[in-house]
């Protein structure tokens, strides 16, 4: 590349962007997750601001997901969202989940299932990718790994600790995660309507 005084800067830019695609291989084993995760700090109820799906029947909207430390310890959660199930029926499903620990701290597997039989359970991973504790969490879950290394089937919430969404400034940070992730464009916003309120 040639870098004349003129250029100095466009240069500067094109090999910061050069830098960051190298660093960003989207290679699932090297997704970086939050240091020193804290699950005490997560525990408490998050709402999902924004969405990436997985292939198949996934939570629609109004996913508020509830997070809890038990008597001995690890980590548990409840969900609840939009669904609709059996081609036509929209309902409200109650999702509860259990949490092993893996090596890293901000590495889970999850074992959910729904609070009624007809809904999906699963065990999928769960990974907290980066979070402030007190505003904005960014979760990611690859379900299938391609023969590449890259996700093939996955999913990833944003959760804002606010009903209302995220604060403008964590906006930012959340979309260098979404890039990171090599996720960026592929979400979609959660609406929270009510829909789950009396249930
Ligand atoms: C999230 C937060 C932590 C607790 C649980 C979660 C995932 C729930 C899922 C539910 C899927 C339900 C479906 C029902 C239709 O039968 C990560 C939100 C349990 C994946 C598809």
């Amino acid at each position: 590349m040639k870098c004349g005084r003129g250029r100095m800067l466009r240069c500067l830019v094109a090999l910061c962007l050069l830098a960051a695609c190298l660093a960003q291989d989207c290679q699932v084993a090297n997704m970086k997750v939050v240091e020193n995760f804290n699950r005490t700090l997560y525990s408490g109820v998050w709402y999902a601001v924004a969405k990436k799906d997985p292939v198949g029947l996934f939570l629609i909207d109004n996913i508020v997901a509830q997070f809890n430390i038990q008597e001995d310890g690890k980590m548990s959660a409840n969900a609840e969202g939009r669904v609709i199930i059996l081609n036509n029926w929209e309902t409200c499903a109650e999702m509860v989940a259990t949490f092993q620990e893996t090596p890293d701290p901000a590495k889970f597997k999850m074992k959910y299932w729904g609070a009624a039989s007809h809904l999906q359970s699963g065990f999928d991973d769960h990974w907290v990718i980066d979070t402030d504790y007190e505003n904005y969490a960014v979760h990611y879950s690859c379900r299938e790994v391609d023969y590449d290394g890259t996700c093939l089937d996955g999913y990833s919430f944003i959760f804002s600790r606010h009903p209302g969404g995220l604060r403008p400034e964590d906006v930012r940070i959340v979309t260098q995660r979404k890039q990171e992730l090599c996720l960026y464009g592929k979400y979609r916003r959660v609406e929270h309507t009510g829909f789950c309120a009396n249930s």
